[in-house]
């Protein structure tokens, strides 16, 4: 996220692979947040794969990768999708401070893991704020943060729920506009699709990113990784909606998570970009950090 480009992490190889590489504006990396059992890796599985499995496996740490190419642009989204018991807290703040979007899941039926999920989101917004003031020295300044967060009611197919959706919608209204609340099911397939297209809208990136609006490119296609050429230039003259149907994505193979001494160094330049208050209003641009005063106020965008 934010001003300063970050180079997207090694994981990519070969050089049909650097041919689908995308530029570092376009690499975004997406947390996956929650309590344990709160089905994290099940909205993971339906988003990548469309499949739901009933057994329980606990996650130590999975990373997965996205690419797709989208009106002739290649894009990367990191998945880091993380354990509810989080063995490791270190791990954890990096992982706030590496996120550029965040999914934070309860589950409708444990009161439990929706209080861990405000939890959650008041300390990804802490991290951020107290590594900025920390990059500028400056203990004066007062920043509030908008960062792109969907935070998910999973699991509403259970008959017996603790949370209702009005007091999860009246939380994530009481925040701000980049945090919003979906009610969804990986089980029945409900509200996955919608749960991401929501949060590309509020992080302002792709709509053709979400599960619905791009075609699935098969693994046999040539390389893996490779996505199909992009269109020819007067493509840009197309509909809407035909544009759209040329977007495609494939989820790589194989992708290692970057190490975490990459990690500490794209925690480091987000955080330094954060506090230069890099001014950047592209598209895609919705991470804000705010001084107290409003004429002193400076957007960071995710790049
Ligand atoms: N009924 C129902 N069960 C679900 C749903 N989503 C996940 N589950 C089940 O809940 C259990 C936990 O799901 P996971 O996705 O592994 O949970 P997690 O949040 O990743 O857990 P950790 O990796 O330990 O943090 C599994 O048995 C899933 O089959 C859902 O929408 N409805
Ligand atoms: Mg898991």
């Amino acid at each position: 996220m934010l001003a300063m480009p970050v180079s997207p992490s090694p994981a990519s190889t070969s050089s049909q692979e650097d041919a689908c590489k995308p530029p570092p504006r376009n690499c975004y990396r997406l947390v996956m947040l929650g309590s344990a059992r709160v089905g994290k890796t099940a909205i993971v599985a339906r988003f990548l794969f469309n499949k739901f499995e009933e057994s329980y496996t606990p996650t130590i740490e999975d990373f997965h990768r996205k690419l797709y190419r989208i009106r002739g642009e290649v894009h990367q989204l990191d998945l880091l999708d993380t354990s509810g018991n989080h063995p490791f807290p270190a791990m954890r703040r990096l992982s706030f401070l590496t996120g550029d979007l965040f999914v934070v899941v309860f589950s409708m039926d444990c009161r439990e893991s929706f209080e861990e999920a405000i939890r959650l989101r008041e300390a990804i917004l802490e991290t951020k704020v107290s590594a900025t003031q920390s990059a500028t020295k400056s203990r004066r300044a007062h920043y509030s943060l908008k960062v792109p967060m969907v935070i998910v009611g999973n699991k509403c197919d259970k008959d017996v729920k603790t949370v209702t959706v009005e007091e999860a919608e009246q939380y994530c209204v009481s925040q701000d506009e980049c945090c919003i609340f979906v009610e969804a099911s990986a089980k029945r397939n409900y509200h996955v699709d919608e749960l991401f297209y929501q949060l590309f809208v509020v992080a302002g990136l792709p709509l053709e990113m979400a599960p619905n609006h791009h075609r699935k490119v098969p693994l046999t296609f040539g390389s893996p990784t490779m996505l199909p050429p992009s269109q020819p230039r007067h493509k840009a003259t197309l509909s809407i909606k035909r544009r759209l149907s040329d977007a495609c994505g494939v989820v790589a193979p194989n992708v290692r998570r970057p190490s975490i001494r990459t990690d500490l160094m794209i925690m480091r330049t987000k955080t330094c970009s954060l506090a230069a208050g890099n001014e950047n209003n592209t598209p895609g641009s919705r991470i804000t950090l705010r001084t107290g005063r409003p004429e002193s106020r400076k957007a960071c965008s995710i790049q």
